[in-house]
């Protein structure tokens, strides 16, 4: 049900809900540069997260009003912002989708980090209140208004789990025999390991119900670990630098390793480090997002989803690979997660290559330029925040270090 890439595709309106955040923000300037009309809606939850945990981007991050005002001073074009919690204040949020009119509406809001998800009860309750919650509001808000819009979810690599077994992993669905002979296509079984990670199995659910109930148009986006900061818009000038995570709730682990080599602390690999994952460059999100925009799914066709992952590393491979260059050392601390110590990852990711998407891979420059970001903002860190803080299971991972 897909049609071609085009880069211009014709000129869309769409509304990018998450649009302060890591992968939003780029996104954002992304789709306003390539000619789409951009309104942002967010809460600046995860500002506040970062003042409740003491943390702050490494790199100096503007105000909401400031950004918007230095895109347009560079570009010419106009991004305007709503801030509205997506969980919490559905009749806005209906009020702004009637009086936009959108042709998609990206959504980014969730609370997006699997330790900050496991640190105690209030934060298991708060990930799961408002992703699904503002994932809910969104689907109900969309039928209310009764507009054909077409959603693009950020959805993650997580939900199919990461067992030890081979095999390659589909494109979000599976053919399968039940019971009776009847063959039928259904969703790649749910294997979350977080309850950040378990919100976006739910997400799925909702999804595929308002797809079939509602004729909702959704496309699911499955993306791996980003790592990067700056892309093509967000050099153009300092004051729209996007955000740099490297604490141990939110740091994402490329860009934890790239800093701590850019400051010259052992890089912290969990465990053996021989989990495997995906990872894809913030730039190549923004991207794929362009991509998904510009190829809703036809109108009666089921949810669509894509794998948006460049390559898979093994955790500890990366570290190796950043300490050959650097001789930063690595410290293998015990794992405050619980998930398989060693995993194989192969997953396939033809549906962005079929669009046109020509993903960057882990070159030498590109992980230069983020260790020289990290060096030059590395006064801004708090050393501090770089160890786990957030335990899946706090005895366990006690015992495993022998001082139970
Ligand atoms: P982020 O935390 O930097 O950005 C999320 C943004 O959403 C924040 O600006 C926050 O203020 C906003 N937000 C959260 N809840 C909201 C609400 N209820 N109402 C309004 N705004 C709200 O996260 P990110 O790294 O940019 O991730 C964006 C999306 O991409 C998430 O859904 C995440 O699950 C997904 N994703 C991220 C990665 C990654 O490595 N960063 C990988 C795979 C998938
Ligand atoms: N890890 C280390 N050392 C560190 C940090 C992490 O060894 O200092 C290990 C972790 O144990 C884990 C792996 O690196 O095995 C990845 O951790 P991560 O924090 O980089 O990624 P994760 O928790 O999976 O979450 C991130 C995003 C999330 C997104 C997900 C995509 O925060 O929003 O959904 O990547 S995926 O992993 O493909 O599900």
């Amino acid at each position: 049900p897909l049609r071609m890439a085009s880069a211009n595709g014709s000129a869309k309106k769409a509304l990018v809900l998450g649009g302060d955040g890591f992968c939003g923000w780029p996104t954002a300037l992304h789709l306003s540069d390539a000619g789409h009309e951009v309104v942002i809606v967010d809460n600046l939850s995860r500002r506040n997260i970062d003042l409740e945990l003491g943390c702050e981007s490494l790199t100096p991050i503007q105000t909401m009003q400031t950004r918007l005002k230095v895109w347009e001073q560079v570009s010419g074009r106009k991004i305007s912002w709503e801030k509205i919690d997506v969980a919490k204040e559905y009749d806005l949020l209906l009020a702004l989708i009637k009086r936009e009119k959108p042709d998609v509406i990206i959504h980014f809001a969730e609370q997006r980090a699997a330790p900050y998800s496991q640190k105690g009860s209030r934060e298991k309750r708060y990930t799961v209140d408002n992703n699904i919650g503002g994932t809910h509001n969104l689907c109900v808000a969309i039928v209310e208004s009764g507009l054909d819009i077409h959603v693009v979810h950020l959805g993650t690599m997580g939900v199919y789990g990461y067992g030890n077994s081979g095999g390659q992993i589909p494109e979000g669905y599976i053919d399968v025999i039940l019971p009776g002979n009847r063959e039928q296509k259904i969703l790649h079984p749910a294997y979350p390991g977080s309850v950040y990670h378990t919100t976006k199995c739910l997400d799925a659910l909702l999804f595929q119900f308002y797809n079939k109930n509602d004729g909702l148009r959704v496309t699911d986006l499955h993306q791996g670990i980003v790592w990067g900061t700056n892309t093509a818009q967000t050099v153009r000038d300092e004051r729209l630098i996007n955000r740099f995570d490297y604490d141990s709730d939110y740091g994402t682990v490329l860009n934890r390793f790239l800093m701590q080599a850019a400051l010259g602390i052992p890089m912290t690999v969990y465990g053996t480090g021989g989990q495997t994952r995906a990872f894809i460059h913030v730039s190549d999100t923004a991207r794929c997002l362009e991509a998904a925009v510009n190829n809703p799914p036809a109108t009666g066709s089921g949810v669509e989803i894509f794998n948006q992952v460049a390559e898979t590393h093994r955790v500890r491979d990366l570290a190796q690979l950043i300490d050959s260059k650097t001789g930063t050392g690595i410290d293998y601390i015990s794992n405050p997660r619980n998930e398989a110590a060693e995993n194989e990852l192969d997953v396939r990711n033809d549906k962005f290559g079929n669009l046109g998407v020509d993903f960057k891979s882990l070159d030498e420059n590109l992980l230069d330029e983020v260790q020289n970001i990290a060096q030059k903002y590395g006064d801004r860190a708090d050393l501090t925040l770089v160890y786990p803080k957030s335990y899946w299971n706090k005895n366990r991972v006690a015992a495993a270090a022998g001082d139970a």
